[in-house]
């Protein structure tokens, strides 16, 4: 039985209410993933709302293994286990990525071009009023208003591995729903071969987009693209949330594209446009570098980047201790058997 839990907080972001539904094979369930301190903290608000104990857990959980979790109390136990699957270097190491690190090791050009711009520089960023037009090739365009946005479609939380092209990599809690149910929505029509995204342009709030040099020379507004089937993919996901709280600007606040088996740019922030299309639309990276930032944009250990190497990748963790932290790319970034039959009449060395 799905159960509402209202998870995190702190005083600049809004809890969200997430829709814990039962997870699919396919989602990284959080006792697969190493606790970090959220996971223990999520555990005393659970046992505080009486959820623990009452079998509300077990319940929403698929297998054995993950109710014996649930069903044991005791926190050591599950730091245990957090080095067992930091140190096994033959699986994944699916330690989730601290907050602090997701929201301070950055791509969002807008804001600047370092890893540390847009944290220092997104802080003002202003997200209300807010539009979300959808829009094209389809029978029903509408408007989400930021309230929308985390009220029109209910909430779950998604625990997805983040692949950069530039070869560093990250586990995050996401807060979102499934792009799907945005789409069907507007009710596409037989024409809407692509859908089309487009970032806020507003050089007034965004340093990157006022200078070409601030910005990294890209022409704003930033803009991303997936085939429809990929759109509709149940992986695919509007992420409005990250650690169980609105999402903070520099991670693309108010509302992002989260597609977990392509290389991080086509996560396109901070979203005004959605738009159903008939031809392949253009995606900001694929323009400016075409021969090393493809359309498609699969993770890929078997095709590098023209500069360096996509074998292996650096899991950004809590460090210290911790630092070893080199690990395999995965086909699909580990998602292949949801999304790899998709491509199976597309030459992926060609098409990357
Ligand atoms: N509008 C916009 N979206 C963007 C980017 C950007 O510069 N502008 N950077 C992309 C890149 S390269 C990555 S790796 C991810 C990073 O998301 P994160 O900062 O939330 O980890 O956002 C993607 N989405
Ligand atoms: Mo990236």
């Amino acid at each position: 039985m799905p159960f509402l839990l209202p998870i995190g907080n702190n005083k600049f972001n809004k809890a969200l209410t997430v829709l814990i539904k039962t997870p699919k094979s396919y989602l990284l369930k959080e006792n697969e993933v190493t606790p970090e301190n959220v996971y223990l903290n999520r555990r005393g608000l659970l046992k505080g709302l009486g959820f623990l104990g009452a079998g509300a857990l077990l319940s929403s959980t698929s297998t054995t293994a993950s109710a014996d979790w649930f069903s044991k109390d005791e926190p050591t136990k599950f730091k245990t286990t957090a080095l067992k699957f930091q140190t096994d270097q033959n699986t994944d190491n699916l330690i989730l990525t601290p907050e602090a690190k997701i929201t301070s090791h950055n791509n969002f050009y807008e804001f600047g071009t370092s890893k540390t711009d847009p944290v220092n520089n997104a802080q003002g960023f202003k997200i209300d009023p807010w539009k979300l037009t959808i829009s094209g090739e389809c029978d029903k365009p509408y408007t989400l208003d930021l309230d929308d946005l985390t009220k029109a479609f209910a909430l779950e939380e998604r625990i997805y591995r983040m692949r950069c092209v530039e070869a560093w990599s990250m586990v995050i809690p996401w807060v979102g729903f499934e792009l799907a149910k945005l789409l069907k929505k507007a009710q596409p029509n037989s024409r809407a071969n692509f859908v089309a995204f487009e970032t806020l342009h507003d050089p007034q709030q965004m340093p990157g987009q006022a200078s070409r040099r601030v910005g990294g020379g890209i022409n704003y507004p930033y803009v991303e693209g997936l085939r429809i089937d990929e759109a509709m993919n149940p992986l695919t996901l509007m992420s409005v949330g990250l650690y169980g709280k609105t999402l903070p600007a520099q991670n693309g606040a108010p509302i992002r594209l989260v597609v977990p088996w392509k290389y991080g740019f086509k996560s396109i922030k901070s979203i005004v446009g959605i738009k159903f299309v008939e031809q392949q639309p253009a995606a900001t990276w694929n323009i400016l570098a075409p021969n090393e930032y493809g359309f498609y944009a699969n993770v890929n250990p078997e095709v590098d980047h023209p500069r360096w190497s996509q074998a292996s990748e650096r899991r950004i963790t809590s460090g210290g201790l911790f630092a070893r932290n080199r690990i395999d790319t995965l086909p699909f970034n580990g998602y292949g058997e949801q999304v790899a039959d998709m491509y199976k009449n597309l030459n992926l060395r060609k098409n990357f």
